[in-house]
Parts: structure tokens; C-alpha cells; sequence
């Protein structure tokens, strides 16, 4: 028995390359969680967005306490030790009626972490199910080592460089990652995963948090940054501050400064880059 998985969770994992659903946020911290996300909504007028979707911990709140919660770093310390950085997170939103989706891919094509030892918990802010547009996975392609990715230019696709299998797996359906809003999945970075339009009533949000163990190298260019959040840092990646006041000035230069970094490294070989420049707040 680990800290928050059972030994048959964590052999499931091993074997299949996910997990879910892990029970770990109160019905109170959903609500406060989302409170915060459509406040900040409702300043700028828009769903929430790339760049502030992006890293978001580095910015608000509510995501700086979501990648320290103890219940899901208690279940990630089981899956990848108990020295846990975050490298990087993406808020991923689906309004009802909107047709953004996510082609087949693998997390670790464009991570550049050596050995492929990230971990993506989906936190499930909303009910994920598959009406919603959750994630579908190919149970066990973790071990079938890494694809070849072409990058997908779909203005929908919500991926924003948009990297995908094409051909392989056109006639997969894969099985469902379904979620109730406060559970959260577990995926290895090489699992092949993909989602498909929301077509619920409701929104369908969830907190994609990429853990890394502390001790694995780093192969991209420029180098890559990683905030500690348990146990002792390895000194293999740029060492990112936590927040100090949410939404200040501070906040919003250190998060352009980590995320023109972060885009760099994405967009290597990539024929679009994408800039930082953040929503107008009125
Ligand atoms: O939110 C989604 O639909 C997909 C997210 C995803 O691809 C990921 O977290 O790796």
C-alpha cells in the first residue's frame, strides 16, 4: 500500500499507463476553484486562455493550490518517488457546442524529459464523462515506445502546436477516462490519448498537472523550468519561484518570462510559434 494508492493501482498504472478515477478534491474545493476561474472569466469576457491556461500556477490561486493539494501529490508520489517538481500545466476547457478537440498523441513527444518518467494528472473540475469530450486512451501503448508526430495546423485542435499520430490509430476509439468533477486520472507521458468535442450541456473543465521526479535529465533546448512542490530538488532544470501575490505584476512578468522559455522549447522544429500576450482585465 503506498501513500494513497493500493499496490494493485499502482501495478495497474505500471501495466496499462493510466489510472482513474482517484478521488481528491471536496465538493467545496471544486466550487471555489471554479469560482475563481469564471471570476477571472467574467473580467476578461473569454474562457479562459493560452497564455494564462498555461502554467496557471504561476499566476492564480486557485492552480497554485491544486499542484501542491497533498492528496494528489500523495498518489504521484507513489507513481514516480517522493522528489516531485511540476514542469507544466494547461487548463484544458471545453464549452458546451464548441468543437475543439485532441488528436491521438503522446505527452512525451514534446516534453524532452530523459528517462520518460512524467506523470499527467487530470483534475476534474466539472463531470469529464464521455459526452463531455473526455480523455480516451490506448491502454498499454506506454510500452510501445514513441510515434512519430506530425503537427496538426486545426485552429480546434487544443493542443496549440497541435502535435499528432497520423494513420496509426484513425480506426481506435480507445476507452473512456470518464470523471466526476473533484476526481482526477492518472496518465503516463508516453500513453497514446486523444478527446473529442463536448457535446454535454455543460462545461467540461480539467487541471492537466505534468509531474516530473526531480532526478530526470533534461534534453530540450532552451532549458526547461520546474517549480519543487515535495521533497528535495535534483538541480536539473531552471528552479521557478512559487507566487507571491496572485494576478500582480511580479506574477505576470516571472509567467511571461518562464512561458516565452517554455513556447521556445515547444516550438522547436514547428512551423508557428506562438507569442505571450495576455487578455485585456477591465
Ligand atoms: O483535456 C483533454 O481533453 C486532453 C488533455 C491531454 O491531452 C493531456 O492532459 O495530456
Amino acid at each position: 500500500m503506498g501513500k494513497r494508492l493500493t499496490d494493485a493501482e499502482v501495478r495497474q498504472y505500471e501495466d496499462e499507463g493510466f489510472l482513474h478515477p482517484v478521488s481528491v478534491l471536496t465538493n467545496a474545493e471544486v466550487a471555489a476553484s471554479r469560482g475563481e476561474i469564471e471570476a477571472f472569466e467574467a473580467r476578461t469576457g473569454k474562457t479562459l486562455d493560452y497564455p494564462e491556461k498555461s502554467k496557471s500556477y504561476l499566476l492564480f490561486d486557485w492552480a497554485d493550490r491544486l499542484v501542491r493539494h497533498p492528496a494528489i501529490l500523495d498518489a504521484v508520489e507513489d507513481l514516480i518517488g517522493p522528489d516531485i517538481m511540476v514542469y507544466h500545466t494547461t487548463m484544458w476547457i471545453k464549452d458546451p457546442g464548441t468543437p475543439q478537440y485532441i488528436l491521438w498523441h503522446q505527452d512525451g513527444t514534446y516534453f524532452y524529459l530523459d528517462p520518460a518518467l512524467h506523470v499527467t494528472a487530470w483534475v476534474a473540475l466539472s463531470g469529464a464523462g464521455v459526452e463531455a469530450g473526455c480523455m480516451h486512451v490506448l491502454p498499454g501503448s506506454h510500452k510501445l515506445g514513441q510515434f512519430d508526430h506530425q503537427d496538426d495546423p486545426g485552429e480546434n485542435n487544443l493542443i496549440l502546436r497541435g502535435q499528432a499520430i497520423f494513420g496509426e490509430f484513425d480506426d481506435e476509439h480507445g476507452a473512456p477516462m470518464a470523471l466526476r468533477a473533484g476526481e482526477m486520472s492518472l496518465h503516463h507521458t508516453n500513453l497514446v490519448h486523444c478527446s473529442r468535442p463536448n457535446l454535454a450541456p455543460g462545461r467540461r473543465l480539467g487541471y492537466g498537472i505534468s509531474y516530473i521526479p526531480a532526478q530526470v535529465r533534461d534534453v530540450g533546448q532552451p532549458r526547461g523550468s520546474a517549480m519543487l512542490v515535495r521533497g528535495r530538488d535534483h538541480g536539473n532544470f531552471v528552479p521557478e519561484q512559487r507566487m507571491g501575490a496572485a494576478l500582480s505584476a511580479e506574477a505576470y512578468a516571472n509567467h511571461a518570462r518562464l512561458m516565452t522559455d517554455f513556447r521556445a522549447r515547444q516550438d522547436s522544429g514547428a512551423a508557428i510559434g506562438r507569442d505571450v500576450s495576455y487578455s485585456e482585465v477591465s
